[in-house]
């Protein structure tokens, strides 16, 4: 297994959430990322790389990369977002940007087609909640984190069987022209496309993350190509609430490839482990030719803002289960605030794989 981090990734870093009426410390935190690193270099499952982040050629093709999954318009405004948030006011330079009025896309007439000129109404217009703090460095660290996930999707299309995108911030509650969920950038569905335009001409994406990866469904969503498939606290309780439902199963040529496995909060390893059994049934069936498994460890009983009991030992039969697939596999780094655990919790999906493999 080889990891491609992302050197940047501590460049995000929000202060507060929002969260019902108050602002609360950010979970999602730049000591996460270096604890799985930590763990990797005390329990090594392969090589450790950074990507190229400065020869023209590997900027171009990121470019590319990033232009398949997102739109033009989302990508030029999170390339300036930070610069005309400080314009605003130069005392905004101290402050994260955070959205806190938005224009509710397909309900009650508001339009989108027009773009405000104000910077704060079009952060609404790019964003689904306001628990995702953009700062400084968040374009800068999303941008280098993409090129991880693209430097992953690369080496499995070289012949390595296993690649794993080490970085942050997350991607799959991104969209195609939309950020929340801490998410700005959908690493896996760059990674999934990248596959697709490889020359893989089915691919699947296993969403074990906590909560459901509706960017990486609403990006698919109309496709065959690529199966969408996500495990996921249910959405009648669970963030992000408006998606993830199990009759979500794709639409128009789409139809029939996305399949939602929302479990109820308080679920424990032995009804989780069934529903893997279920979307690696549905991968099979599917046909797939490579993976894409967005690696969220919030699915732990010790993580601080969800529910279910995963315990630190089932992540190595999980990684072990992946395996099982035998497809070649990227694996993208997505949640999980249970900080001091999702090191080890990682490490052991990725050294469960290596033994599965
Ligand atoms: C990638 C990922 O896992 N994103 C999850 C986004 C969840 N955002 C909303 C979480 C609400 C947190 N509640 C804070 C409780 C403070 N006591
Ligand atoms: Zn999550």
């Amino acid at each position: 297994m080889l990891t491609f981090h992302n050197p940047h990734h501590a460049r995000h870093a929000g202060q507060q959430e929002m969260f019902r009426g108050q602002m609360v410390p950010c979970h999602e935190v730049p000591a996460r990322l270096d604890h799985v690193l930590a763990e990797l270099q005390r329990r090594p499952v392969g090589p450790l790389h950074t990507p190229d982040l400065d020869s023209p050629a590997a900027q171009a093709a990121l470019d590319t990369a990033l232009a398949r999954v997102h739109s033009p318009r989302y990508l030029d405004f999170l390339a300036s977002a930070w610069d005309e948030w400080v314009a605003m006011n130069p005392a905004n330079a101290a402050l994260d940007a955070l959205p806190s009025v938005w224009p509710l896309p397909n309900r009650h007439g508001f339009r989108t087609d027009v773009l405000p000129r104000n910077f704060a109404a079009r952060l609404g217009v790019f964003s689904f909640d306001s628990g995702t703090p953009l700062t400084a460095g968040s374009w800068p660290a999303a941008r280098a984190g993409a090129a991880c996930a693209l430097a992953a999707t690369q080496a499995v299309l070289g012949g390595e069987r296993s690649a794993f995108a080490l970085t942050r911030p997350p991607g799959h509650h991104a969209g195609p022209d939309f950020m929340g969920g801490y998410c700005f950038i959908n690493n896996a569905a760059l990674a999934a496309q990248a596959l697709r335009d490889g020359g893989h001409t089915r691919v699947a994406l296993l969403d074990v993350d906590y909560h459901h990866g509706n960017g990486t469904q609403t990006i698919f969503y109309e496709r065959a190509d690529v199966l969408t498939v996500s495990i996921h606290g249910d959405p009648a309780t669970e963030y992000p609430f408006f998606l993830g439902h199990a009759d979500e199963r794709g639409a128009g040529a789409g139809t029939g490839f996305n399949l939602n496995l929302p479990l109820p909060r308080g679920t424990g390893y032995a009804t989780w482990r069934a529903a893997l059994d279920t979307a690696l049934q549905a991968v099979a069936d599917f046909g797939a030719q490579a993976l894409v498994v967005p690696l969220g460890l919030d699915t732990f009983a010790g993580d601080p803002i969800s529910g279910f009991t995963l315990q630190t030992g089932d992540y190595l039969a999980i990684g072990q289960a992946l395996a099982s697939a035998g497809l070649p596999t990227v694996f993208t780094f997505e949640g999980g605030y249970a900080v001091a655990e999702v090191g080890v919790n990682a490490v052991n999906v990725l050294q469960g794989f290596d033994r599965g493999a």
